[in-house]
């Protein structure tokens, strides 16, 4: 899978060389191309930004050097050469949420390219134009505001790139996750069996394989419950069973 990145602090992107997702770049497994914005501008003083039409705070970003670099990118696109289009992440706080469902789908692109704004966003032209070559979806990581897109795209590549086959070692982690079914994860526990008089659940201790299973999902019900009502009410709970209802 092959993901391009463009922003004007490439340096920012630098966490992407460590662990699983650079471990995987290394694997060939995914391919993983940064792109400073700047090296698209014609000016001597490399802008990238200016002021908005009809006033307001802040700067917004110019279209041409976005022109540029999108363009050069769509034109090496494995999906332009197969007829298909490459999807555009334009990380936005005005954007659809960045969900684990939005994660597995995107996983299945061949191409993936990210295009990070800073100051107030990108031109809105950039965008309109950028459709006839990509499939664009601005998303957003949630309910608050970045200074720009890179943290964001640190955090979807990840969630996308550890769902690409062979990247994370042992499959069965991406199973019993949280957001894998619609809950979230139960609470888990190692050695010692005993810590500053805190003991593990004996049920855990017990080898009984299907009471195991009861007490984590009853736990991930509670804990769903408690911090995440929101999910509950997305499940179908014709699923459940009486006991489960009642938790
Ligand atoms: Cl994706 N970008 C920015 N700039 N702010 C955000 C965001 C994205 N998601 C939440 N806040």
């Amino acid at each position: 899978m092959r993901f391009d990145v463009v922003s004007i602090f490439p340096e920012y992107l630098a966490p992407l060389e460590l662990s699983l997702i650079g471990k995987a770049r290394t694997d060939g497994l995914l391919e993983l191309i940064v792109h400073d914005l700047r090296s698209y501008t014609q000016d001597r003083h490399r802008t990238v930004d200016d002021t908005p039409y009809g006033g307001g705070a802040g700067m917004v970003m110019k279209p041409e050097p976005w022109a540029q670099a999108l363009g050069d990118i769509a034109a090496a696109s494995p999906a332009t050469a197969a007829g298909r289009k490459p999807v555009l992440i334009v990380p936005s706080p005005a954007g659809e949420v960045f969900t684990q469902a939005l994660a597995y789908e995107l996983a299945e692109e061949e191409h993936l390219a990210f295009a990070c704004g800073r100051y107030e966003g990108i031109d809105e032209r950039v965008l309109e134009w950028a459709q006839e070559q990509y499939a664009v979806r601005p998303v957003s990581l949630g309910d608050y505001v970045l200074n720009g897109g890179e943290v964001a795209v640190l955090a979807m590549v990840e969630a996308i790139g550890r769902l690409i086959p062979g990247v994370v070692g042992n499959p069965d982690s991406l199973i019993e996750e949280s957001h894998s079914d619609g809950l979230l994860e139960y609470p888990v526990y190692t050695k010692p069996s005993s810590w500053r008089d805190r003991d593990v659940p004996d049920v855990l201790l017990s080898g009984n394989h299907g009471k195991i299973a009861k007490f984590r999902r009853e736990h991930q019900l509670r804990r769903t419950a408690a911090r995440r009502p929101d999910l509950l009410d997305k499940l179908d709970v014709s699923n459940f069973s009486k006991t489960e209802r009642n938790v």
